[in-house]
């Protein structure tokens, strides 16, 4: 049976969400941060190389990395149609929407909340000189890549109710949660009303709303 290892306010409520909108049995084992440094404990750390959440467990196999996991989990759930045949019209822009997820979009989301992060955390001296030069980096190079993503989103929810087209898929899924922190940190002021009400359709979402209750702490870290 697959065991999903769930670092609290993490990544790894994308995972929990697939496997309620699935209604598959499962294993669950929850974690807690450290409560200093706010990262992985030492116990998860040890699961995979990388020591990140989320992981999964099934007999041998030992699996981190989010979308690697949706697709093992998605090979094993027989029938489910959580992604288009190769054959469909929605296949090309499933695979865009699931891979922009984590190949483009949350690194961006996530490394200009760690710009930030440096920001407030250097040496009141230095910090205008700081804030300076990254925010250099936010505004030619971070800003741009999300801007350009959440006018694609806004143009293709436009079009259709899901990411890939008319139907839920996993795209929708991996892009959800990094759609809910671009939210949390203001990335969607005002633009965006197509995506807002996507996002707040995919909230209402039962499998989602299972995930949060079975989370129990989830409040959306925007790493
Ligand atoms: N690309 C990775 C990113 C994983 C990642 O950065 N996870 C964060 C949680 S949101 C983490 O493990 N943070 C705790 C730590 O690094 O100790 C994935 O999708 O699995």
């Amino acid at each position: 049976m697959i065991t999903l290892h769930h670092l609290e306010n993490s990544q790894s409520i994308r995972i929990l969400w697939l496997l309620e909108e699935l209604g598959i049995d499962y294993g669950f084992k929850m974690y807690d941060r450290d409560e200093k440094t706010m990262l992985a404990p030492e116990d998860y750390k040890a699961l995979s190389p990388l020591g990140t959440a989320p992981v999964i467990t099934d007999g041998n196999v030992v699996l981190a990395e989010s979308n690697a996991i949706i697709d093992y989990i998605l090979d094993k759930a027989k029938g489910n149609k959580l992604r288009p045949a190769m054959s469909a019209k929605d296949r090309a822009p499933y695979l865009f929407w699931f891979h922009a997820a984590q190949g483009s979009y949350q690194p961006a989301l996530t490394m200009s909340f760690v710009l930030s992060i440096t920001v407030a955390k250097t040496p009141a001296l230095i910090r205008p000189l700081i804030r300076k030069v990254l925010g250099m980096t936010q505004k030619l190079f971070l800003k741009p890549r999300l801007k350009a993503l959440m006018d694609k989103m806004e143009a293709d929810l436009s079009a259709h109710d899901f990411l890939a087209g008319d139907r839920f898929t996993a795209a929708d899924i991996a892009m959800g949660y990094t759609l809910y922190m671009a939210d949390l940190r203001g990335e969607l002021q005002g633009t965006y009303p197509e995506t807002k009400a996507y996002l707040e359709r995919m909230n209402a979402r039962p499998a989602w709303q299972a995930a949060l209750e079975k989370d129990g702490k989830f409040q959306g870290i925007p790493s």
